[in-house]
């Protein structure tokens, strides 16, 4: 049996009447492209985890991963995608509104940062993930963090006089949050362990999800009494702010609160 007839074979069992209108060559065509599909246009739609990592890999050129995530107008969404292997890899990340219109994007030799864009619509997002080096045609590892304010608080919570350590990996995006009251003044000192290339970058959002400050500095961040105009919990991320968003390093953040006497 020659493959054209192998085909007509098989999609007539599958569906009776398509062959009807088409030739053999069509068919060959039609199910070449079923076959391609799953690898070529991969998607996988998994819904990301606020404060959560997705590893994961381009294997073939021009593929593209899709996620999802919910969001509120007015929230205020992060995302990271790592070139973890230093490749050729141009990690590309694009991000489309519930109603399917382009939102935002950003694509770099290593890390593409997404920072602290507005969500404008109530809904759910699609992020696509993909390739942006010539012809779309380079395959790596890659990592996706994702921290949407409010609620990402992927290492817990910040309490009052405490010092809590941690690690900055590639493109990482660490996540804590603390409560605060009106009455209350807050400062907050994330310190470079190692006194390396990392940057330390801080940055709060109140807790309906909307910006409220940030900081960065080569060696330690500070943030100095400052007065929220909103009480509950603060969510806080932790990136590195040196250029290219790929350095790592360890990193000590402290925060204090004092009673408002103004
Ligand atoms: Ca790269
Ligand atoms: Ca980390
Ligand atoms: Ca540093």
């Amino acid at each position: 049996m020659s493959i054209s007839n192998f085909c007509v074979s098989v999609l007539r069992s599958l569906a009776p009447n398509y062959q009807r209108h088409c030739s053999p060559q069509k068919i060959i065509l039609y199910i070449t492209f079923l076959l391609l599909t799953p690898f070529s246009t991969f998607s996988n739609a998994d819904s990301l985890v606020n404060g959560g990592v997705v590893s994961s890999a381009i294997i073939l050129p021009q593929q593209q991963h899709s996620y999802t995530f919910a969001a509120n107008a007015n929230e205020r969404i992060n995302i990271n995608v790592t070139d973890v292997d230093n490749t050729n890899l141009i990690p590309w990340v694009t991000i489309y509104k519930p109603d399917g219109t382009y939102l935002t994007q950003s694509w770099s030799q290593n890390v593409a940062v997404v920072d602290s864009v507005v969500a404008t619509q109530t809904g759910t997002y699609t992020v696509i993930v993909r390739d942006a080096s010539t012809g779309n045609a380079s395959t790596g590892n890659y990592h996706l963090y994702y921290a949407k304010a409010p609620q990402a608080i992927e290492l817990g919570e910040l309490f009052n006089g405490g010092a809590l350590l941690g690690f900055i990996d590639k493109g990482d995006i660490d996540t804590f949050h603390f409560s605060v009251s009106l009455s209350e003044k807050i400062s907050i000192t994330i310190t470079d362990l190692d006194n390396n290339s990392f940057i330390p970058w801080i940055t709060l959002y109140y807790p309906d999800g909307t910006y409220f400050t940030q900081s960065w500095n080569q060696n330690t961040a500070t943030l100095l009494n400052l007065s929220p105009t909103q009480a509950g919990k603060i969510t806080v991320l932790i990136r590195d702010a040196s250029t290219g968003n790929a350095s790592t390093g360890n990193y000590r953040v402290v925060l204090s609160k004092t009673l408002n006497t103004n």
